[in-house]
């Protein structure tokens, strides 16, 4: 088995076998699959096994593996020069059409990953407003950046780490973990600690505790607080921006953030990350400003074209045809779990879903952690075992593509009709 003798090859040279936690498998056990290449809905593993994939490398295949297209488009532009370290075209492209897209944004700094997109921002908040503290919301998951690690989701959730070792303690302590969708929790903070709060960062449609959709009126509530505080919001659309609209949550929902983090979608599936605001917060950075933020790799030309090559083709999909798509799928799954009688909540916004293991509504984390953690292993083994790749731990989203068919969805509802039997 390829599979199982590559992860005790990497076992002896990369800490856990794996460059990200959460592909460990540590939460639901086994060995990690390692993928030899993938096209469109499928993945295939060093054994040869074609998968239906639901991670689509944890958001940004949106367009499916592989899309010709982009593919073309990166080959060309390789054959250009992979990194100059220097200013190119491609990157006022991309600023141009991230100011387009969100409705908040009027400059953009291209960074290399969603952590260092998050990272600016809190840097930016603080330096922008002379403060120091941040509220966050526990279970939401802002990449592995210090003052972010505190009760955060994702890999953390999954592994149990609430405060990483590591973490200042002295910075630790300036960040203020809040219930998400708890609008009193945040007015409270809002009073007692008021004008040393730099900024409020949130996902605004949750993905890391698995998916969470914001009730009416928390985002609001933000954006209220923060305006008459004078304290900056943030809203992390890493996972939401372009996956759920041309543009963000914020497009949709009409409320705008001083600043705005993304990153997956907008690099096509290579190493990006970007912040975006308005001018008078952004021209805080270096070098018109004090704020220190910098990267070779910074603006890449090849991500660069991989962006800008996926977001042109999104503009013209249908973003209501993939939702239905996704609809099909979590309609099937309740009826399913009804069928049998076992106790599942299925989250879903837009294309991205989470089938949670408990009876009670997931409205934050707490409601998550709810979740029996057991019982999704032994599910998320039997769906890989019938060729339906889900994301290996269960404070994660689902992701579907614009490559997923129909025929895909029933062939995922077939499998879990089989496996719900061996549950
Ligand atoms: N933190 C990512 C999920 N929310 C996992 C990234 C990866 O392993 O690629």
């Amino acid at each position: 088995m390829e599979n199982e003798s590559l992860f005790s090859r990497a076992q002896r040279v990369i800490p856990g076998g794996v460059n990200s936690p959460v592909r460990a498998f540590r939460a639901v056990g086994g060995t990690p699959l390692f993928i030899r290449e993938a096209a469109g809905s499928k993945i295939i593993d060093t054994d040869g096994n074609s998968y239906i994939d639901y991670v689509c490398s944890w958001g940004p295949m949106i367009l499916g593996h592989s899309h010709p297209a982009v593919v073309a488009a990166i080959r060309e532009a390789a054959g250009r020069g992979a990194s100059f370290g220097a200013p190119t075209e491609l990157e006022i492209g991309m600023a141009e059409r991230l100011a387009a897209a969100f409705p908040s944004i009027e400059m953009v700094r291209m960074v290399s990953s969603g952590t260092e997109a998050t990272m600016t921002a809190i840097r930016l908040a603080r330096g922008f407003t002379g403060r120091e503290k941040i509220i966050k919301f526990t279970g939401c998951y802002h990449g592995h950046a210090d003052s972010l690690l505190v009760k955060a989701g994702s890999g953390v959730a999954t592994l149990g780490i609430p405060g990483s070792p590591g973490v200042p303690r002295a910075l630790a302590e300036l960040t203020i973990s809040l219930p998400y969708n708890d609008a009193e929790a945040v007015r409270s903070a809002a009073t007692r600690y008021g004008e040393e709060i730099a900024c409020i960062i949130v996902e605004p449609v949750a993905g890391n505790m698995g998916v969470v959709q914001p009730r009416d009126g928390f985002l609001e509530t933000l954006r209220e607080v923060t305006r008459a505080n004078g304290s900056l919001l943030i809203f992390d659309e890493v996972i939401t921006g372009f996956r759920l609209a041309y543009g963000g949550w914020q497009t949709l929902a009409g409320i705008l953030p001083d600043l705005t983090c993304m990153g997956k979608i907008i690099g096509g599936g290579l190493p990006v990350g970007a912040l975006g605001g308005r001018r008078e917060i952004m021209e805080h950075l270096a070098p018109i400003g004090p704020v220190y933020q910098a990267g070779t790799l910074s603006g890449n030309p090849l991500a660069m074209t991989a962006g800008i090559a996926t977001l042109d083709i999104l503009r013209e999909k249908s973003y209501p045809e993939l939702e239905r798509m996704t609809e099909g799928l979590c309609a099937g799954f309740a009826d399913l779990f009804r069928g049998k009688g076992i106790p599942a909540r299925i989250n879903r916004v837009g294309s991205l879903f989470t089938l949670f293991f408990t009876a009670d509504e997931v409205v934050d984390f707490e409601t998550a952690s709810r979740s029996d953690t057991t019982l999704f292993a032994r599910f998320f083994q039997g769906m890989l075992a019938a060729g339906i790749n889900l994301a290996p731990a269960q404070f994660e989203a689902g992701f579907v593509s614009f490559a997923h068919t129909d025929d895909d969805i029933a062939r995922t509802l077939s499998a879990c009709a089989k496996v719900l039997k061996t549950l």
